[in-house]
Protein backbone atom coordinates (compact mmCIF):
# COMPACT_ATOMS: atom_id res chain seq x y z
CA UNK A 1 0.00 0.00 0.00
CA UNK A 2 1.95 2.92 -0.47
CA UNK A 3 2.27 5.66 2.23
CA UNK A 4 -0.34 8.45 2.75
CA UNK A 5 0.58 12.01 2.25
CA UNK A 6 1.36 13.05 5.89
CA UNK A 7 -0.42 16.27 7.31
CA UNK A 8 2.81 18.52 8.57
CA UNK A 9 2.35 21.63 10.60
CA UNK A 10 6.00 23.78 10.98
CA UNK A 11 6.67 26.66 13.21
CA UNK A 12 9.61 28.35 12.64
CA UNK A 13 10.88 31.96 12.35
CA UNK A 14 9.70 33.78 9.58
CA UNK A 15 13.47 35.62 9.18
CA UNK A 16 16.32 35.35 6.60
CA UNK A 17 18.49 33.31 9.51
CA UNK A 18 19.04 30.30 8.32
CA UNK A 19 16.96 28.22 10.57
CA UNK A 20 14.28 29.66 8.70
CA UNK A 21 15.63 29.44 5.29
CA UNK A 22 16.00 25.88 6.19
CA UNK A 23 12.49 25.31 7.61
CA UNK A 24 10.45 26.98 4.66
CA UNK A 25 12.60 25.38 1.96
CA UNK A 26 12.09 22.31 3.61
CA UNK A 27 8.29 23.04 3.66
CA UNK A 28 8.38 23.59 0.24
CA UNK A 29 9.68 20.24 -1.09
CA UNK A 30 7.71 18.32 1.17
CA UNK A 31 4.45 20.15 -0.36
CA UNK A 32 5.83 19.16 -3.78
CA UNK A 33 6.19 15.36 -2.91
CA UNK A 34 2.59 15.52 -2.04
CA UNK A 35 1.94 16.73 1.83
CA UNK A 36 0.52 19.27 3.29
CA UNK A 37 2.32 21.56 4.82
CA UNK A 38 1.03 24.59 7.44
CA UNK A 39 3.69 26.71 8.75
CA UNK A 40 2.74 28.44 11.67
CA UNK A 41 4.96 32.01 12.93
CA UNK A 42 4.47 35.65 13.69
CA UNK A 43 4.90 36.68 10.25
CA UNK A 44 5.05 35.43 6.48
CA UNK A 45 8.24 33.54 6.03
CA UNK A 46 10.70 35.28 4.23
CA UNK A 47 11.15 32.41 1.60
CA UNK A 48 7.53 31.48 1.33
CA UNK A 49 5.71 30.91 -1.77
CA UNK A 50 2.05 30.00 -1.53
CA UNK A 51 0.95 27.16 -3.67
CA UNK A 52 -1.12 23.88 -3.51
CA UNK A 53 -0.58 22.12 0.12
CA UNK A 54 1.42 25.21 1.43
CA UNK A 55 -0.72 27.21 3.90
CA UNK A 56 0.41 29.99 6.33
CA UNK A 57 -1.47 30.83 10.20
CA UNK A 58 -0.23 33.98 11.66
CA UNK A 59 0.18 33.68 15.47
CA UNK A 60 -1.50 37.08 16.45
CA UNK A 61 -0.23 37.97 20.20
CA UNK A 62 -3.26 40.59 21.54
CA UNK A 63 -1.66 43.73 23.43
CA UNK A 64 -2.71 43.70 26.40
CA UNK A 65 -1.24 46.64 29.31
CA UNK A 66 -0.99 44.06 32.15
CA UNK A 67 1.74 41.71 29.99
CA UNK A 68 4.79 43.82 29.99
CA UNK A 69 5.87 41.76 27.73
CA UNK A 70 3.99 39.72 25.31
CA UNK A 71 3.31 35.97 25.90
CA UNK A 72 4.35 34.42 22.16
CA UNK A 73 5.02 31.21 23.31
CA UNK A 74 1.30 30.90 24.16
CA UNK A 75 -0.15 32.48 21.29
CA UNK A 76 1.94 30.34 19.19
CA UNK A 77 1.10 26.87 21.45
CA UNK A 78 -2.90 27.87 20.79
CA UNK A 79 -2.72 28.63 17.33
CA UNK A 80 -0.90 25.17 16.84
CA UNK A 81 -3.83 23.36 18.78
CA UNK A 82 -6.81 25.04 16.20
CA UNK A 83 -4.23 24.11 12.91
CA UNK A 84 -4.04 20.91 14.77
CA UNK A 85 -7.64 20.45 15.19
CA UNK A 86 -8.63 21.81 11.78
CA UNK A 87 -6.45 20.07 9.54
CA UNK A 88 -5.91 16.81 11.44
CA UNK A 89 -1.79 17.35 11.49
CA UNK A 90 0.10 14.03 11.71
CA UNK A 91 3.20 16.22 13.32
CA UNK A 92 4.67 19.24 14.48
CA UNK A 93 8.18 20.24 12.86
CA UNK A 94 9.44 22.63 15.37
CA UNK A 95 12.72 24.65 14.30
CA UNK A 96 14.81 25.99 16.65
CA UNK A 97 13.82 24.49 20.06
CA UNK A 98 12.85 27.80 22.00
CA UNK A 99 10.23 28.36 22.21
CA UNK A 100 8.94 26.19 19.05
CA UNK A 101 9.15 22.87 20.85
CA UNK A 102 7.78 23.95 24.09
CA UNK A 103 5.35 25.69 22.06
CA UNK A 104 4.66 22.54 20.64
CA UNK A 105 4.55 20.21 23.96
CA UNK A 106 1.88 22.71 25.38
CA UNK A 107 -0.09 21.91 22.07
CA UNK A 108 -0.22 18.42 22.65
CA UNK A 109 -0.40 18.48 26.51
CA UNK A 110 -4.19 20.16 25.48
CA UNK A 111 -4.52 17.88 22.17
CA UNK A 112 -4.34 14.95 24.81
CA UNK A 113 -5.06 11.51 22.51
CA UNK A 114 -5.67 13.37 19.24
CA UNK A 115 -2.03 15.12 19.89
CA UNK A 116 0.51 14.87 16.86
CA UNK A 117 3.83 13.84 17.20
CA UNK A 118 6.78 16.54 17.88
CA UNK A 119 10.06 17.15 16.03
CA UNK A 120 12.55 19.37 16.94
CA UNK A 121 15.52 20.71 15.04
CA UNK A 122 17.90 22.32 16.36
CA UNK A 123 19.71 25.13 14.78
CA UNK A 124 22.44 25.98 17.14
CA UNK A 125 21.74 30.02 19.06
CA UNK A 126 19.08 27.92 20.45
CA UNK A 127 21.39 25.54 22.64
CA UNK A 128 24.88 27.43 22.55
CA UNK A 129 23.94 30.19 22.66
CA UNK A 130 20.12 31.16 24.63
CA UNK A 131 19.07 27.79 25.38
CA UNK A 132 21.74 27.33 28.00
CA UNK A 133 21.06 30.27 29.77
CA UNK A 134 19.64 29.63 33.21
CA UNK A 135 16.62 31.44 32.16
CA UNK A 136 15.67 28.69 29.62
CA UNK A 137 17.81 25.47 30.06
CA UNK A 138 15.66 23.65 32.17
CA UNK A 139 12.92 23.83 29.69
CA UNK A 140 15.13 23.27 26.63
CA UNK A 141 16.25 20.38 27.71
CA UNK A 142 12.45 19.41 28.98
CA UNK A 143 11.43 20.26 25.23
CA UNK A 144 13.49 18.49 23.75
CA UNK A 145 13.38 15.26 26.10
CA UNK A 146 9.52 15.33 24.97
CA UNK A 147 9.86 15.53 21.53
CA UNK A 148 9.38 12.13 19.78
CA UNK A 149 12.52 13.09 18.00
CA UNK A 150 15.60 15.39 18.00
CA UNK A 151 17.75 16.08 14.89
CA UNK A 152 21.05 19.08 14.82
CA UNK A 153 22.58 19.88 11.59
CA UNK A 154 26.19 18.89 12.14
CA UNK A 155 27.54 16.04 14.26
CA UNK A 156 29.20 18.58 16.29
CA UNK A 157 25.77 20.59 17.34
CA UNK A 158 24.07 16.87 18.77
CA UNK A 159 27.23 16.43 20.87
CA UNK A 160 27.23 20.67 22.06
CA UNK A 161 23.67 19.69 22.96
CA UNK A 162 24.26 16.76 25.37
CA UNK A 163 26.95 18.66 26.95
CA UNK A 164 25.05 21.95 27.54
CA UNK A 165 22.26 20.86 28.51
CA UNK A 166 22.93 17.48 30.00
CA UNK A 167 20.74 15.60 27.66
CA UNK A 168 19.27 11.94 28.84
CA UNK A 169 21.24 9.48 26.91
CA UNK A 170 17.27 8.25 26.27
CA UNK A 171 16.86 11.15 24.06
CA UNK A 172 18.80 10.58 20.75
CA UNK A 173 19.58 13.41 18.17
CA UNK A 174 19.65 12.66 15.19
CA UNK A 175 21.88 14.04 12.65
CA UNK A 176 20.47 15.69 9.34
CA UNK A 177 22.64 18.12 7.62
CA UNK A 178 21.42 21.77 6.07
CA UNK A 179 21.06 21.60 2.67
CA UNK A 180 20.33 23.86 -0.82
CA UNK A 181 18.87 23.89 -3.71
CA UNK A 182 22.08 22.39 -5.93
CA UNK A 183 19.94 23.69 -9.34
CA UNK A 184 18.95 27.09 -7.95
CA UNK A 185 22.64 27.75 -6.54
CA UNK A 186 24.33 27.22 -9.38
CA UNK A 187 28.07 28.19 -10.16
CA UNK A 188 29.31 31.46 -12.33
CA UNK A 189 28.55 30.31 -15.35
CA UNK A 190 31.50 29.15 -18.48
CA UNK A 191 29.93 30.97 -21.08
CA UNK A 192 32.40 33.92 -22.29
CA UNK A 193 29.03 36.20 -22.64
CA UNK A 194 27.12 35.52 -19.43
CA UNK A 195 30.89 35.44 -17.22
CA UNK A 196 31.31 39.25 -19.02
CA UNK A 197 28.08 40.07 -17.56
CA UNK A 198 28.70 38.91 -13.73
CA UNK A 199 31.55 40.72 -13.84
CA UNK A 200 29.60 43.72 -15.35
CA UNK A 201 27.06 42.96 -12.76
CA UNK A 202 29.57 43.36 -10.20
CA UNK A 203 31.43 46.73 -11.65
CA UNK A 204 28.35 48.54 -11.34
CA UNK A 205 27.66 47.38 -7.72
CA UNK A 206 31.34 49.95 -7.47
CA UNK A 207 30.09 52.11 -9.76
CA UNK A 208 29.24 55.22 -7.75
CA UNK A 209 32.36 56.29 -7.31
CA UNK A 210 34.01 56.72 -10.54
CA UNK A 211 37.82 56.49 -10.26
CA UNK A 212 37.49 53.42 -7.45
CA UNK A 213 35.40 52.00 -10.12
CA UNK A 214 38.19 52.20 -12.54
CA UNK A 215 40.94 51.16 -10.67
CA UNK A 216 39.42 48.46 -8.80
CA UNK A 217 37.50 47.10 -12.11
CA UNK A 218 37.65 43.22 -12.67
CA UNK A 219 39.85 42.59 -9.51
CA UNK A 220 38.37 39.99 -7.16
CA UNK A 221 35.61 40.03 -4.72
CA UNK A 222 35.41 38.49 -1.40
CA UNK A 223 31.83 38.42 0.42
CA UNK A 224 30.44 37.66 3.13
CA UNK A 225 26.82 37.10 4.43
CA UNK A 226 25.14 37.44 7.91
CA UNK A 227 22.82 38.66 10.65
CA UNK A 228 25.96 40.71 11.87
CA UNK A 229 25.29 39.49 15.29
CA UNK A 230 28.34 39.11 17.94
CA UNK A 231 28.63 35.69 16.89
CA UNK A 232 29.51 36.17 13.55
CA UNK A 233 32.81 38.50 13.94
CA UNK A 234 32.11 40.74 11.18
CA UNK A 235 34.46 43.27 12.16
CA UNK A 236 37.22 40.53 11.79
CA UNK A 237 35.83 40.60 7.96
CA UNK A 238 37.09 43.86 7.79
CA UNK A 239 40.19 43.59 9.12
CA UNK A 240 40.96 40.10 7.03
CA UNK A 241 40.07 42.84 3.68
CA UNK A 242 42.21 45.54 5.10
CA UNK A 243 45.15 43.10 5.68
CA UNK A 244 44.66 41.34 2.58
CA UNK A 245 43.91 45.08 0.81
CA UNK A 246 47.18 46.16 2.03
CA UNK A 247 48.66 43.39 -0.61
CA UNK A 248 46.64 43.45 -3.47
CA UNK A 249 43.34 45.09 -5.08
CA UNK A 250 40.43 42.95 -3.86
CA UNK A 251 36.75 43.90 -3.02
CA UNK A 252 34.11 42.86 -0.26
CA UNK A 253 30.38 42.68 -0.80
CA UNK A 254 28.90 42.06 2.51
CA UNK A 255 24.91 40.44 2.40
CA UNK A 256 22.96 40.64 5.19
CA UNK A 257 22.10 43.60 7.71
CA UNK A 258 21.67 43.49 11.94
CA UNK A 259 23.44 45.33 15.04
CA UNK A 260 27.20 45.19 14.10
CA UNK A 261 26.37 46.75 10.59
CA UNK A 262 27.12 50.32 11.01
CA UNK A 263 30.38 49.83 13.56
CA UNK A 264 31.46 47.76 10.27
CA UNK A 265 30.59 50.60 8.02
CA UNK A 266 32.22 53.26 9.98
CA UNK A 267 35.53 51.02 10.52
CA UNK A 268 35.64 50.79 6.93
CA UNK A 269 35.52 53.97 6.37
CA UNK A 270 38.23 54.74 8.88
CA UNK A 271 40.41 52.57 7.10
CA UNK A 272 39.79 54.56 3.85
CA UNK A 273 38.18 50.94 2.31
CA UNK A 274 34.84 52.67 1.32
CA UNK A 275 35.90 52.60 -2.34
CA UNK A 276 36.28 48.72 -2.25
CA UNK A 277 33.30 47.54 0.36
CA UNK A 278 29.93 47.41 -0.58
CA UNK A 279 27.07 46.64 2.26
CA UNK A 280 24.06 45.00 -0.05
CA UNK A 281 21.51 45.32 2.60
CA UNK A 282 18.83 42.44 3.32
CA UNK A 283 18.46 39.71 0.07
CA UNK A 284 15.67 36.98 0.08
CA UNK A 285 17.77 35.26 -2.16
CA UNK A 286 21.41 34.83 -2.62
CA UNK A 287 21.59 33.34 -6.30
CA UNK A 288 22.12 36.13 -8.41
CA UNK A 289 24.73 37.42 -6.59
CA UNK A 290 26.63 35.12 -4.90
CA UNK A 291 28.12 33.58 -7.74
CA UNK A 292 29.82 36.94 -8.47
CA UNK A 293 31.91 36.19 -5.65
CA UNK A 294 35.54 34.56 -5.73
CA UNK A 295 35.39 33.43 -2.23
CA UNK A 296 33.18 33.37 1.14
CA UNK A 297 34.62 34.60 4.58
CA UNK A 298 33.33 34.04 7.89
CA UNK A 299 35.12 34.21 10.49
CA UNK A 300 32.17 33.23 13.19
CA UNK A 301 32.83 33.05 16.42
CA UNK A 302 30.84 29.44 16.46
CA UNK A 303 28.33 28.15 13.94
CA UNK A 304 26.16 24.93 14.36
CA UNK A 305 26.58 24.65 10.73
CA UNK A 306 27.43 27.61 8.59
CA UNK A 307 24.97 27.43 5.47
CA UNK A 308 26.26 30.31 3.96
CA UNK A 309 29.11 28.36 3.49
CA UNK A 310 27.17 25.62 1.93
CA UNK A 311 25.03 28.07 -0.55
CA UNK A 312 28.87 29.47 -1.51
CA UNK A 313 29.94 25.67 -1.84
CA UNK A 314 26.73 25.21 -4.44
CA UNK A 315 28.37 28.10 -6.57
CA UNK A 316 31.40 26.63 -6.51
CA UNK A 317 33.15 29.16 -4.01
CA UNK A 318 35.33 27.86 -1.37
CA UNK A 319 35.43 29.66 2.30
CA UNK A 320 37.82 30.49 4.42
CA UNK A 321 35.92 29.82 7.98
CA UNK A 322 36.60 29.33 11.09
CA UNK A 323 37.73 26.12 12.57
CA UNK A 324 35.05 25.90 15.24
CA UNK A 325 31.71 24.62 15.80
CA UNK A 326 29.96 22.45 12.90
CA UNK A 327 32.26 24.42 10.30
CA UNK A 328 34.79 21.59 9.71
CA UNK A 329 31.86 19.31 8.60
CA UNK A 330 30.79 21.91 5.82
CA UNK A 331 34.19 23.38 5.37
CA UNK A 332 36.84 20.69 4.23
CA UNK A 333 40.29 22.07 5.22
CA UNK A 334 42.77 22.09 1.65
CA UNK A 335 39.73 20.58 0.05
CA UNK A 336 36.89 23.05 -0.03
CA UNK A 337 38.07 25.75 0.94
CA UNK A 338 40.52 26.40 4.56
CA UNK A 339 39.85 26.93 8.07
CA UNK A 340 41.62 29.42 10.53
CA UNK A 341 41.66 29.87 14.34
CA UNK A 342 38.40 32.00 15.62
CA UNK A 343 40.05 35.93 15.81
CA UNK A 344 43.28 34.77 14.15
CA UNK A 345 43.19 37.69 11.69
CA UNK A 346 46.63 37.35 9.69
CA UNK A 347 45.69 33.24 9.56
CA UNK A 348 42.75 34.27 7.67
CA UNK A 349 44.43 37.38 5.43
CA UNK A 350 47.14 34.38 4.71
CA UNK A 351 44.29 31.56 3.30
CA UNK A 352 43.01 34.54 1.34
CA UNK A 353 46.39 35.22 -0.12
CA UNK A 354 46.95 31.56 -1.14
CA UNK A 355 43.57 31.66 -2.87
CA UNK A 356 43.61 34.84 -4.49
CA UNK A 357 47.44 34.22 -5.65
CA UNK A 358 46.43 30.96 -6.82
CA UNK A 359 42.81 30.95 -9.49
CA UNK A 360 44.00 27.29 -10.48
CA UNK A 361 43.80 26.41 -6.52
CA UNK A 362 40.44 28.40 -6.62
CA UNK A 363 38.87 26.79 -9.24
CA UNK A 364 40.00 23.38 -8.02
CA UNK A 365 38.66 23.58 -4.76
CA UNK A 366 35.28 25.37 -5.73
CA UNK A 367 34.91 22.33 -8.07
CA UNK A 368 35.46 20.21 -4.85
CA UNK A 369 33.02 22.83 -3.26
CA UNK A 370 30.59 22.08 -5.87
CA UNK A 371 30.77 18.13 -5.79
CA UNK A 372 30.11 18.08 -2.10
CA UNK A 373 27.42 19.82 -1.80
CA UNK A 374 25.46 17.77 -5.03
CA UNK A 375 26.67 14.30 -2.99
CA UNK A 376 26.24 15.10 1.09
CA UNK A 377 24.43 18.00 0.74
CA UNK A 378 21.60 18.37 -1.80
CA UNK A 379 17.62 19.39 -1.28
CA UNK A 380 16.37 15.64 -2.08
CA UNK A 381 18.65 13.51 0.05
CA UNK A 382 18.07 15.75 3.17
CA UNK A 383 13.97 15.87 2.18
CA UNK A 384 14.75 11.97 2.01
CA UNK A 385 15.55 11.75 5.90
CA UNK A 386 13.17 14.05 6.95
CA UNK A 387 10.66 11.97 5.39
CA UNK A 388 12.04 8.62 6.91
CA UNK A 389 12.13 10.20 10.04
CA UNK A 390 8.77 11.50 10.31
CA UNK A 391 7.31 8.02 8.82
CA UNK A 392 9.98 6.27 11.74
CA UNK A 393 8.19 8.60 14.58
CA UNK A 394 4.79 7.46 13.23
CA UNK A 395 5.42 3.80 12.70
CA UNK A 396 6.67 3.90 17.00
CA UNK A 397 4.14 3.52 19.10
CA UNK A 398 2.29 6.76 19.86
CA UNK A 399 4.45 8.89 23.01
CA UNK A 400 1.95 10.56 25.22
CA UNK A 401 2.30 13.95 27.10
CA UNK A 402 3.09 13.18 30.80
O1 LIG B 1 23.53 32.23 12.74
C1 LIG B 1 22.54 32.84 13.12
O2 LIG B 1 22.62 33.78 13.86
C2 LIG B 1 21.19 32.45 12.62
C3 LIG B 1 20.85 31.09 13.11
C4 LIG B 1 19.39 30.86 12.89
O3 LIG B 1 18.75 30.54 13.84
O4 LIG B 1 18.88 31.03 11.81
O5 LIG B 1 21.71 30.19 12.42
C5 LIG B 1 21.91 28.94 13.01
O6 LIG B 1 21.17 28.02 12.21
C6 LIG B 1 21.66 27.86 10.87
C7 LIG B 1 20.75 26.86 10.17
O7 LIG B 1 20.75 25.62 10.79
C8 LIG B 1 23.12 27.39 10.89
O8 LIG B 1 23.60 27.28 9.57
C9 LIG B 1 23.97 28.42 11.65
O9 LIG B 1 25.28 27.91 11.74
C10 LIG B 1 23.40 28.61 13.05
N1 LIG B 1 24.13 29.70 13.70
C11 LIG B 1 24.93 29.49 14.75
O10 LIG B 1 25.11 28.40 15.26
C12 LIG B 1 25.62 30.71 15.26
Amino acid sequence: MPERPLHIGISCFPTIGGSGIIATELGLALAERGHSVYFVSYDTPRRFVPGERVHFYNVVVPDYPVFQRAPYALALASKLVQVATWHGLDLIHAHYALPHATSAFLARAVLGDAAPQVITTLHGTDVTLIGREDSYRAITRFSLEQSAAVTAPSAWLAGATRKELGLAESTPIDVIANFVDTERLQPRPTDPVQQAAHAAHVDGLFADDRCAAERFAGTPVLTHISNFRPVKRTLDVVHIFASVAARRPVRLLFIGDGPDRSRCEARVRELGLAAQVRFIGLLDHVAELLPCADLLLMPSETESFGLAALEAASCAIPAVASDAGGLPEVVEHGVTGFLAPVGDIEAFASHVMTLLNDPDLRRTMGRAARKMVCERFNLDRAVDRYEALYRRVLAAPPTTCP
